[in-house]
């Protein structure tokens, strides 16, 4: 369920509040209901694709001309349909062009790329304008990976032809990778797409405008699609109708009976700038890079706890994410004790900010008629964000961008 939330509260602290309601965990894989956060599988292994054009919007109530691989049977999107297969799939891309110039796609990481049709282009053979195109690969290595235009790419890239692939291991959908060691829970599967946006350019092509590209300066920074806060909200919410896919990330405390699994958290960035990435107080294990496993020279693991990852341009990334709940989170006490310090001794910041004396956020006093509560049933949310932080913001107003949330429930989920 989601809450419409009128567009000039959307960037408030109101309207996370308001998104932070209604939002229940897929409790379930089943393809023909697609979850309401999380990963959305597009599944092939055929997969009829159509370069066209479209328009976003941003919290702050911009609408950006974009470019855009959409399903042919389905709407415009940004960014293109999430393409799962399984390894060893023989994949067929079909690209239909509707742009008024050549375009194609290219599939870093993927060995063996045959067409047919199309044009010879720089890269790879292209759809002409009205034409098309077939790519054809077998998915050898499971893993992450980008698809995205190889004509123009800087132009074409940054006005939205790109998506992902994500391959299957023949271990299984519960493994990232062959390895025992990459089993993840199925319910928890979420993927994060960056890219950067320079609206002036994407205007500028809009009206067939000359450009620099070397004068492009990004304002706004996406996360499938979207910019935070809308990157909080779920999947297919109503008012985001071109960019179906949210980001946030909700995972429960780890427990070795009843909640053993990680979450499996798969970065992508298809922009053209790299992005120091990260949540808030938690580490995540990096176990593989660019749709391999990251092991030694002689098979050794060489996964690795990280706190910022800097995802590069083009890099993809797969983390396995376990949160331990180190503070003994108890549903009748403060897991961080608090002792209040007499009025004396708190701190006036500036003769208006009054510091209560506790570490936890939020306000006293009465709650407006009609909330029964900040949260839904006291969870944490942790800013999932680049920290980079000019990139924190929609058109250099903080904070926004390329951020999400993390949501972490009470042990056992949200009653
Ligand atoms: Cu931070």
């Amino acid at each position: 369920m989601s809450l419409p939330i009128p567009r000039n509260v959307r960037s408030s602290l109101l309207a996370l509040l308001l998104i932070t309601l209604g939002l229940p965990i897929s409790t379930s894989t089943v393809r023909a209901v697609p979850p309401l956060i999380g990963v959305v599988c597009t599944y092939g292994p055929t997969f009829n694709l159509r370069a066209t054009t479209g328009y976003i919007y941003t919290p702050d109530g911009n609408r950006i001309f974009m470019w855009s691989f959409a399903r042919s049977d389905g709407p415009f999107q940004v960014p293109g349909p999430v393409l799962c297969v399984n390894q060893g799939d023989t994949v067929i891309i079909n690209l239909t062009n509707e742009l008024s110039e050549p375009v194609s796609i290219v599939f870093p990481g993927q060995d063996g790329v045959a067409f047919s049709g199309g044009t010879p282009g720089l890269l790879t053979q292209e759809a002409p304008p009205g034409g098309s195109v077939r790519y054809t690969f077998v998915a050898r290595e499971p893993g992450t990976y980008l698809y995205e235009s190889g004509t123009n790419p800087h132009r074409q890239v940054q006005m939205g032809l790109y998506g992902v692939i994500i391959v299957r291991p023949s271990m299984g959908p519960d493994y990232a990778y062959n390895d025992p060691s990459t089993r993840f829970d199925p319910r928890r599967e979420y993927l994060l797409v960056l890219h950067d946006i320079d609206p002036y350019f994407h205007a500028a092509v809009e009206q067939g405008l000359p450009y620099d590209p070397g004068a492009i300066e990004d304002r706004y920074w996406t996360i499938n699609g979207r910019s935070f806060p809308d990157s909080a909200a779920d999947n297919f919410v109503p008012w985001l109708p071109e960019q179906p896919y949210g980001a946030l990330v909700r995972v429960e405390p780890y427990d070795p009976t009843t909640n053993p699994l990680p979450a499996l958290i798969r970065y992508a960035n298809a922009g053209m700038v790299n992005h120091p990435f990260h949540p808030h107080g938690n580490h995540l294990r990096v176990i593989a890079r660019d749709g391999r496993l990251l092991r030694g020279p002689n098979g050794e693991d060489t996964s690795f706890e990280d706190f910022t990852r800097t995802v590069a341009s083009g890099q993809t990334y797969d983390l396995l994410f376990w949160w331990t709940d180190v503070e003994a989170w108890s549903s009748t006490g403060n897991p961080v004790p608090v002792q209040i310090p007499g009025l004396q001794n708190l701190v006036f910041k500036d003769g208006v900010t009054f510091y209560s004396g506790s570490p936890y956020l939020g306000e006293k006093g009465e709650l407006p008629v009609g909330v029964v509560s900040y949260n839904q049933c006291g969870e944490f949310y942790f800013p999932w964000h680049s920290h980079a932080l000019n990139e924190f913001t929609n058109f250099d107003e903080g904070f926004g961008g390329l951020a999400t949330l993390l949501r972490v429930d009470p042990p056992g989920g949200c009653r």
